[in-house]
């Protein structure tokens, strides 16, 4: 395959996270015309926006796509509904949100698909996973995710925890 390679953050804070950010790891690499190339380990993060509500974990995923950039967004929408989402409202509680953060090299605007993923130079809890899988990447148009990071308050950053690896068991 030689398709447009992307990056996929997963998060969840609802209905037994670690469960849903495997699950939805595994339901990326379902994809028509995907392959996942690699996945971070899973962190525990505090919430980020609306602060009162459980801590998340949150992932990353490099996937490798013949999907356009909006089939894909369409196929993330339809694997938040089918984990039980309902679209409460901005930054509130949910059981699995995916967001594009890049998508090859494409700048976009559209409030429907903004590219790179507008909020994700603020956050740690998409940068260091981030990191963890593709150290030299860049948020085309904005700086590399290593360079965003550093600027980053170094509470937030230490407050992004590595979870252990789960044994085969779970
Ligand atoms: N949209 C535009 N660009 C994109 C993109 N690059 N990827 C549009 C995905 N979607 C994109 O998203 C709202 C609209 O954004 C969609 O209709 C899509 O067309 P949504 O998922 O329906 O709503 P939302 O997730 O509540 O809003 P938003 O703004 O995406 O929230 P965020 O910014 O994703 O924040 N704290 C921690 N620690 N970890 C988290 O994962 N997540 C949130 C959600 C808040 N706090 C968090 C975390
Ligand atoms: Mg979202």
């Amino acid at each position: 395959m030689s398709g447009m390679q992307a990056v996929i953050a997963v998060g969840s804070n609802m209905n037994n996270p670690q469960r849903q950010v495997r699950s939805a790891m595994d339901a990326l690499a379902s994809l028509p015309a995907t392959r996942v190339l690699h996945r971070s380990s899973l962190y525990q993060t505090p919430p980020w926006g609306v602060t009162d509500q459980d801590d998340y974990i949150n992932a990353v995923a490099l996937i490798e796509t013949l999907l356009g950039a909006h089939t894909l967004l369409r196929a993330l929408q339809a694997l938040e509904t089918s984990a039980g989402r309902i679209r409460s409202g901005h930054w509130q509680p949910r059981p699995l949100d995916l967001d594009i953060i890049v998508y090859d090299t494409v700048v976009s605007t559209c409030p429907e698909l903004t590219l790179p993923h507008p909020r994700a130079a603020q956050r740690a809890f998409v940068l260091v996973p981030l990191l963890e899988i593709a150290p030299t990447i860049e948020l085309t148009g904005i700086d590399s995710a290593r360079n965003l990071l550093e600027h980053l308050p170094a509470a937030e950053v230490d407050a992004v925890r590595r979870l252990p690896v789960a044994s085969k068991a779970n």
